[in-house]
């Protein structure tokens, strides 16, 4: 039988867990897209079984790191604990040393970082390449301490979101079961999970609102979903928090549209089987597009760049015949950009970089 990974992983978080006491203060550091708010939720109603206060989110300045400045903040708050989920970075080395301590749980699944005391669960400590979104771990965590069936939605949501669907097939199967209206009847795959399925509608309004109003509007999402008694209030809009979410969804998948069509008549064939495409968008769009896009280039490498400021973020995916590693492209394509940075998996990467720099790094793609 193949290891389970993800059990041997939660392994030293579920000790954690288990050693806070009833009056400690806990604090949830998370990021901005579904799957770090989906798992932060997930870890959060499981701290409320046996803490008075239960834990406090804390919202990142960034979707990728933990900065100074959320170091900063964070000890305003004077807790006892700090949980992170899904941050691939620690952003220096000075707000490495206020956080790496016995404490700390950082519950990660990009490249691993090193700690020297703070409890670390990532599945790619044991196998470099799994790719297990933090809403799967946070759900079998979950198992190890009570009945899934009330996180199973929004650990589901998570992992869709993530497109890591291929490693969660106890979830998925047992969301067919408990809620087949949910996941539809048949057994479907992401890209039909995503376009036909309430799962996916799901997916797309909680994340539709950082794609508008971007750290806020997770902000916002994660509250509403921190209090939010089942999924259908998400998808009828019944509350002000709730229907406020389908008003952003409805702006987003309008401007979706838009660039779609803009991407069929501008997209660029660059050298080998590169498409680039700049996105003319104020909206935190380019994930969602690039997950969208990629299906209809199956053999080739979509590079979206979207201009913020003086800065160029960029995203790489890669269609479903394509093998490049992409978190070595990104890496490449930066080499020698000052203040440029890339990284991510091997299927799915970013970068970042000062905008004149744009020519040198499409050269070095
Ligand atoms: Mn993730």
């Amino acid at each position: 039988m193949e290891k389970d990974i993800a059990k041997l992983t939660i392994e030293n978080a579920i000790t954690f867990l288990k050693s806070i006491k009833a009056d400690e203060k806990v604090l949830i550091a998370h990021g901005h897209d579904n799957d770090t708010i989906c798992s932060a939720i997930i870890v959060q109603r499981i701290i409320g079984h046996f803490t008075e206060a239960g834990a406090e989110l804390f919202p990142l300045k960034d979707n990728f790191a933990v900065s100074d400045s959320d170091v900063a903040e964070m000890k305003k708050l004077d807790y006892d604990r700090l949980i992170v989920v899904d941050i691939a970075h620690v952003a220096t080395d000075k707000a490495m040393k206020a956080i790496d301590h016995k404490d700390t749980l950082f519950i990660d699944h990009h490249q691993p970082i090193k700690f020297k005391s703070a409890v670390y669960c990532n599945p790619r400590l044991l196998d470099k390449h799994v790719y297990m979104p933090v809403s799967y771990l946070a759900y079998r965590l979950y198992g190890s301490f009570g009945e899934t069936s009330r996180v199973a939605w929004i650990a589901a949501v998570g992992v869709l979101s993530d497109h890591g669907m291929a490693v969660a097939k106890d979830l998925f199967e047992f969301m067919y079961k408990l809620d087949p209206k949910l996941v539809g009847e048949k057994r479907a795959d992401e890209e039909e999970l995503f376009t036909h399925s309430t799962l996916g509608k799901l997916a797309k309004v909680l994340d539709n609102a950082r794609v508008v109003k971007g750290r806020e509007g997770a902000v916002f999402a994660a509250n509403t979903l921190q209090i939010l008694k089942s999924y259908k209030s998400l998808i009828n809009g019944g509350t002000d928090d709730t229907a406020r979410l389908k008003e952003w969804s409805g702006m987003a998948e309008k401007e979706f549209k838009r660039l779609v069509t803009d991407f069929n008549k501008k997209r660029k064939l660059l050298k080998g089987n590169i498409i680039f495409y700049e996105i003319p968008s104020v909206m935190n769009i380019k994930s969602s597009l690039g997950g969208y896009l990629v299906q209809f280039c199956p053999g080739n490498v979509l590079v979206l760049a979207q201009q913020k400021d003086r800065t160029m973020d960029v995203s790489f995916r890669r269609g479903k015949n394509d093998k490049t590693d992409l978190n070595k492209m990104a890496q490449r394509a930066v080499k020698g950009i000052p203040g440029g940075a890339g990284g991510g998996h091997e299927a799915a990467s970013g970068a970042r970089l000062p905008i004149k720099y744009l020519p040198k790094f499409l050269k070095q793609l």
